[in-house]
């Protein structure tokens, strides 16, 4: 649960720490356009998920071999739905024979179908069950999927340019983010349902632990750039330039 990442924090980790890393031919046979990564098989090691243009593949860290998990998406995302350690792909598929928002049990293979397509995913332990729970945007507004009891909830019926999960406050608990255009970005506080409003609207958000304090920090796309912010106050200025393959991404 904890290696969870979504594309950004892939990315942004490697522009961050790696600026001399050729992305492009360090990743991919070919540019993908979404990354993310998670422990796919439970050897403790996160492998890398890549869209390509002929599908969702996986490199498994173990074998350093690729294979093929299903056809092109448009959204991905990684949680450990059944609390058991091992990251299970969320993926939505807008087209093809049987449209919908599906995980796959990374134990078994299965693809398990939630819902019908969402126009944004994430994945958070929401109610704090230690089974990551699944967030998505549909037309109606933004919902999560509690993983244990398959129970629908709304969390908001306004639609955001960007939602992620991570904790905000530090209080243990995994809240959503959301950016909503002209308005703000904010964070959902889990525990009590109360939006708190952390900056101005972003076109791309993320949460990760930047400075290692245990409390998440804002990662997010402004017009003049890519910032974190630490959620004590601070902001630090990422790049105001973003690589080429920055256009591809998004969530
Ligand atoms: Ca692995
Ligand atoms: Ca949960
Ligand atoms: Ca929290
Ligand atoms: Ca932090």
């Amino acid at each position: 649960m904890k290696t969870k990442k979504f594309i950004t924090g892939l990315l942004i980790s490697l522009f961050i720490f790696s600026p001399f890393l050729n992305f492009e031919s360090m990743a991919l046979h070919s540019p993908a356009t979404l990354l993310a990564m998670g422990d796919i098989d439970d050897d403790g090691r996160d492998d890398l998920i890549g869209l390509r243009d002929d599908g969702l593949w996986v490199k498994y860290s173990r074998t350093n071999t690729w294979a093929k998990l299903a056809s092109p998406t448009t959204i991905i995302s990684l949680g450990d739905i059944d609390g058991i350690g091992r990251d299970y792909l969320i993926g939505s598929w807008g087209s093809g024979s049987a449209p919908g928002t599906y995980y796959r049990n990374s134990v078994t293979g299965a693809w398990v179908r939630v819902g019908t397509p969402a126009l944004k995913l994430a994945s958070g332990d929401l109610d704090g069950d230690g089974r990551d729970d699944i967030l998505g945007q549909w037309s109606d507004g933004i919902w999560v999927r509690y993983s244990a009891s398959g129970v629908w909830k709304k969390l908001s019926s306004t639609l955001a340019t960007s939602i992620a999960a991570g904790d905000m406050d530090g209080d243990g608990r995994v809240d959503l983010l959301a950016s909503f255009p002209n308005d703000g970005t904010y964070f959902r506080n889990s525990l009590t349902g109360e939006w708190v409003k952390m900056a101005s609207p972003a076109s791309f958000i993320f949460a990760e632990d930047q400075n290692g304090d245990g409390i998440d920090d804002l990662i997010g796309h402004w017009p003049d750039g890519l910032w974190v912010k630490y959620m004590g106050g601070a902001w630090s200025k990422i790049t105001g330039t973003l690589p080429a393959w920055w256009g591809n991404v998004s969530n």
